[in-house]
């Protein structure tokens, strides 16, 4: 894994949220990444709202994405990602891809390609997702994803149905 020695790296956050009036969860958590040391906001997207993927008795998601430049490397960066879900009341039962007050996946980080038992770089599924590709498109249309090509040959291939954007 490449740490940035000086220089400061462009990675892209995935927020979701379904519980605890989602909406919020997900403008509270983009001001606490951003008021974090060694993070800087470059752009949040507008939030989507779409039906739940996996288990369908849960209530449907708001989502969002945030780019950032940060001087942390990928681990540290996941653990302070880990810190914000836990203050936000983020408990998990166990169940795959059950309700959360605020889920933070680490999508992209840099070029990297990172395969750890605790970290998947890019994010495992990444290019499956409405909810993911459609926010990053907007907020970085011209994206290469390592491993995956362009995000616009990603969203060719992927159902854009049940996703409805939310706020400009
Ligand atoms: N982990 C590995 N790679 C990463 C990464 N790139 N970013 C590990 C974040 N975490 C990563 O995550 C489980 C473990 O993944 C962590 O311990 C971390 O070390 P988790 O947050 O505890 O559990 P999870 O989120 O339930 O699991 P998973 O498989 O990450 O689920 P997803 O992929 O996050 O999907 N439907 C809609 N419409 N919108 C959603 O946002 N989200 C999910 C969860 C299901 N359905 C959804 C949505
Ligand atoms: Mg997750």
């Amino acid at each position: 894994m490449n740490y940035p020695a000086n220089g400061f790296v462009t990675a892209y956050i995935g927020l979701g949220s379904n519980l605890a009036s989602p909406a919020e969860q997900i403008i509270t958590a983009c001001q606490r990444i951003s008021a974090t040391p060694d993070i800087i906001q470059l752009a949040c997207s507008s939030l989507y709202h779409s039906e739940p993927m996996g288990p369908q008795n849960q209530p449907d998601y708001v989502n969002a994405v945030m780019a950032i430049r940060t001087t942390l490397a990928p681990l540290p960066l996941l653990h302070c990602l880990q810190t914000i879900e836990q203050l936000h009341g983020r408990t998990r039962t166990g169940e795959r891809w059950g309700a959360r007050t605020l889920d933070l996946d680490l999508l992209i980080y840099g070029e990297q390609q990172i395969d750890l038992p605790e970290l998947t770089i890019p994010h495992v599924g990444i290019g499956e997702r409405a909810f993911v590709l459609l926010p990053l498109y907007e907020i970085a249309p011209n994206l290469i994803v390592p491993g995956y090509g362009t995000l616009t040959g990603l969203l060719d291939h992927c159902p854009l149905t049940n996703i409805k954007r939310l706020t400009p």
